[in-house]
């Protein structure tokens, strides 16, 4: 074997071999305990980066230690492979998307492979392939049976020139199109929805179940869904027979409303505005329509509302207040209606300036109102009055209610329940609980999607695609100009069909599916990944699901977790599953950082410098000579400080790439690159290299050790190996602390190379245990080496070794020292020391020696195990 650590040798040989052997298949299901350890697939851009190397070769890690550690392990990868970068392609380059996306594909499989990720590729599945799509549609057809599935006019936003819908992402801050750069306009168009929103309280509550996910990311989906607790109040309008229905969170507050707001979408705006408020109002309507929901509800922007001219009565006081219409109210949220309280909301207290409507205070602090007696009927204009002048913000605290008739003297809490209660009695009000979900828009304009599997009859509306005709397949010679929306739309002999129910001519469905559903569900697919009759055999993935643990970006926290929770319920009680939650354990991985310049002085993209345009001792802009700051930041073209994944593997292979990323940081905090880190692990495995080479040369002891006649440093070196299994597997246990774990791997090899006992079989089991427990982290050279050692089999088939508690015990006692029968020290001996050990550790001891200097030791008494005690005279 060659005595030099030399990557390129063992990398591509083992690579292959794993792959011939079948290393990485996956085992039956048996009853031996499962393993699913899945990575979140990655979109096919062409090119692997560092963040992807990251997020993979955590993932490795774990399911090679599982392997190891007897469990029979799923490690699956695919291709979120549908999604509108495609589309750009192809319309720049005249490519066809699918084919741009297969060669994407094909590219980024061999660099995945270079990785020697221990993946089972004949699970690999691709969501734009008619294999895989035929089951999204299928799934989707599941959602409509079950009344899940939906359409509906939604506001969307609308690219004038280009005639097409863009996404949200696809807007500018200043509301314009990215494509053509015009204003994008707000239009209304019928779009189809999953009703998430049925799960809303079962995915809120089932997150108390994920005990394995981070907070963090259970508290940005609780968030998300955002349940509210509040009340339903009805405002009759005067003079007209409709009620302006409110839902607020503040019914405590309702003393004190001096304006209702209705959202300009709002069908009752035609109803109460007067005729001559009409132009004004419709005007207003209009511009507002232009907005996108972020510019109306940005807190920094001013609100903007109208006056309608109709009034409302306020059931709680008989008052008449106003309606207005405001830009701030959304209609898709609550009643798309809200009572005005400025004196309680900092919202509509701005707004109640701007316009100049009354601000009436009618929850007070306790500490402001503990002098005053506060009781139905004792008169409350004194501390109004008081209040009113002090207070010049909004009072947002709940407090004590005042002016506030039979409620006056409550607590905002008592109040709230007192409140509804007697909206409830008086039938003009309940309670109501809210959430911030909405229903799931799914529909997309565009073609590089899974197209929606229903056909619209003239007479029989919309008509599922029966299953014996799924997929519905994607014409995928098409040509794309970007203009003028979804070539679907007009490919006639695609869209023109008969109706599947009666036969008269119909027309398909032209939008296609969000990409996030073809991500709610292939973890479902893996398990049983080609299977041509079924979504999947529901026994494989209830036998496999639910994932063990799922690795990922924490730019995926809500959206595709939330998706893939809810559809796993719903295929739940559809009879499919036998689960609730798809995935057990979390690990959100940071971000991977590079090196980069800013110049301050600049701004947008401009500010920043590549690393490779400046002299490190002396940073400076190169076209304007200012200095420049120094930073880490995410890798990114723009900043141009990425570093490719395969210029690393090619310096230093791919071992040294996987055991850097892996000890720089723990894998859920941002990790700096550091090529001079890089350097260090791969200056350590060299020096693995040379310390099992060299013993290999030298000749492997096949002996046993005697445990029970050790020297001792063979004891000592016994209690270094012990020691580090038990850190690096505890590291890797729970938490995934795989830095701390590879320093445990260096304080072994630390200890191996001082060892004093190389020749012993104790020094074998050092040398063997240290090349197993590096397997799952640099499985390349740990296979190489343990073949060098003369081992049968693939390393990564070994048993992972497991901690002999007593070798790390601390194989010293606390032996007594009494000169006289009085002690005088403690000192550490070894356990196993004799009567005469005893009695020559004692007199070499510091205090004997000082005790007995020109005295004479008469008697010397050993209580062995205890104490040795030194008669002098
Ligand atoms: C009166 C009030 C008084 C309110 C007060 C707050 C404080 P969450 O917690 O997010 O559910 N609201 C209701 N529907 C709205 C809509 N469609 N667009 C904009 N705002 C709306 O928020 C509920 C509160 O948000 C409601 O309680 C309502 O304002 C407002 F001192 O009602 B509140
Ligand atoms: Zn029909």
């Amino acid at each position: 074997m060659d005595s030099r650590y030399n990557p390129a040798d063992i990398e591509e040989k083992w690579q292959q071999t794993w792959a011939e052997l079948g290393l990485d298949q996956t085992p039956a299901n048996t009853k031996v305990p499962k393993f699913y350890a899945l990575s979140m697939f990655p979109y096919p851009s062409g090119s692997l980066h560092m963040g992807h190397v990251r997020n993979y070769t955590i993932t490795d890690v774990i399911a090679r230690l599982k392997r190891m550690q007897g469990y029979r392990v799923l490690h699956p990868m695919g291709w979120d492979a549908f999604g509108l970068p495609a589309e750009n392609a192809a319309i720049d380059r005249g490519v066809p998307p699918a084919k741009w996306t297969y060669q994407n594909i094909a590219q980024m499989r061999q660099q995945l492979k270079r990785l020697g990720l221990s993946i089972d590729w004949d699970r690999e599945v691709a969501t734009c392939s008619p294999d895989y799509y035929k089951w999204t549609q299928w799934i989707f057809l599941q959602f409509w049976q079950a009344g899940l599935a939906y359409q509906k006019e939604a506001a969307v936003n609308w690219d004038p020139v280009d005639q097409t819908v863009v996404a949200n992402e696809q807007v500018d801050s200043e509301g314009r199109s990215w494509r053509s750069g015009a204003k994008v306009e707000r239009k209304l168009l019928r779009q189809w929805f999953l009703k998430i929103t049925d799960y809303a309280e079962e995915l809120l509550n089932d997150l108390d179940k994920l005990t394995g996910w981070p907070e963090r990311v259970k508290l940005m989906q609780a968030n998300w869904i955002g349940k509210s607790t509040g009340a339903y109040l009805e405002f009759p309008v005067v003079g007209k027979d409709e009620k302006v229905a409110v839902y607020t969170t503040r019914p405590d507050t309702v003393y004190g409303v001096s304006y209702v707001v209705l959202a300009p979408e709002h069908p009752l705006t035609q109803v109460v505005t007067t005729p001559e408020q009409k132009p004004a109002v419709e005007a207003f309507i209009q511009e507002v329509s232009q907005q996108s929901e972020l510019e109306r509800t940005a807190e920094d922007k001013p609100k903007r509302g109208i006056p309608t001219g109709g009034q409302v009565i306020n059931p709680f006081t008989g008052e008449q207040v106003p309606i207005w219409i405001a830009d701030y109210v959304l209609y898709e949220y609550g009643t798309g209606a809200v009572m005005g309280v400025p004196a309680h909301d900092v919202r509509d207290f701005k707004f109640a300036r701007v316009y100049n409507l009354p601000i009436e205070f009618v929850i007070a602090s306790p500490d402001d109102v503990a002098d005053f007696d506060l009781t139905p009927t004792s008169p409350t204009d004194e501390i109004t009055k008081v209040i009113n002048i002090e207070y010049n913000q909004a009072y947002t605290e709940p407090g004590i209610l005042i002016n506030s008739g039979s409620f006056t003297g409550m607590s905002s809490t008592d109040a709230k329940e007192a409140i509804i209660k007697y909206a409830e009695s008086e039938n003009f009000g309940k309670l109501r609980i809210q959430y911030r979900l909405r229903d799931w828009l799914i529909s997309r304009q565009r073609y590089w999607g899974a197209p929606i599997p229903v056909i619209h009859c003239p007479n029989c509306g919309i008509v599922p695609v029966p299953d014996e005709d799924l997929p519905v397949r994607l014409p995928e010679e098409v040509e794309l100009t970007g203009r003028g929306g979804s070539p679907l739309t007009q490919l006639e002999s695609w869209v023109n069909v008969p109706c599947p129910s009666c036969g008269t001519p119909a027309r398909r469905e032209t939008d296609t599916m969000d990409t996030f559903i073809d991500s709610s569900w292939y973890f479902l697919r893996y398990p049983d990944a080609q299977n041509t009759e079924q979504v999947f055999d529901p026994a494989k993935t209830n036998d496999w699901m639910p994932v063990d643990q799922y690795v990922g970006g924490i730019e995926h926290a809500i959206l595709h977790l939330l998706y893939s929770r809810f559809f796993t319920k719903v295929l739940r009680d559809r009879g499919l599953l036998n689960f609730d939650e798809p995935f057990a354990r979390l690990l959100t991985q940071g971000m991977v950082q590079g090196l980069t310049y800013m110049n301050p002085n600049k701004s947008g993209k401009d500010k920043w410098v590549s690393s490779h345009l400046v002299n490190p001792a002396d940073p400076r802009d190169p076209q304007t000579g200012e200095p420049l700051q120094r930073l880490y930041a995410t890798m990114s073209k723009s900043k141009g400080n990425g570093v490719a994944p395969e210029d690393v593997i090619s310096k230093y292979g791919v071992d040294t790439a996987r055991m850097f990323i892996l000890f720089k940081a723990p894998p859920e905090k941002d990790l700096e690159w550091d090529e001079a880190d890089v350097e260090g692990q791969f200056r350590f495995l060299n020096r693995v290299w040379r310390l099992v080479t060299d013993y290999a040369t030298a000749g492997v002891s096949r002996k046993k050790a005697e445990l029970s006649n050790l020297t001792k440093p063979e004891k000592e070196l016994r209690r270094a190996i012990h020691t580090a299994i038990q850190g690096v597997t505890e590291d890797l246990e729970d938490e995934y602390q795989f830095n701390t774990a590879v320093s445990e791997l260096m304080k072994l090899s630390n200890a191996l190379t001082d060892a004093e006992c190389k020749n012993s079989p104790i020094y074998a089991e050092g040398v063997q245990t240290l090349v197993i427990m590096l397997a799952p982290f640099a499985p390349h050279i740990a296979e190489e080496l343990w073949q060098s050692l003369g081992n049968s089999g693939s390393i990564h088939t070994q048993t992972w070794p497991s901690c002999d508690p007593g070798a790390l015990v601390a194989e010293e006692i606390t032996l007594v020292i009494q000169i006289n029968g009085k002690k005088r020290a403690d000192i550490p001996v070894p356990a196993q020391a004799d009567k005469a050990e005893l009695e020559r550790y004692a007199r070499e001891s510091e205090v004997v020696q000082r005790y007995t200097e020109g005295k004479e030791i008469k008697k010397v008494i050993v209580v062995p195990g205890k104490l040795v005690n030194f008669v002098v005279v």
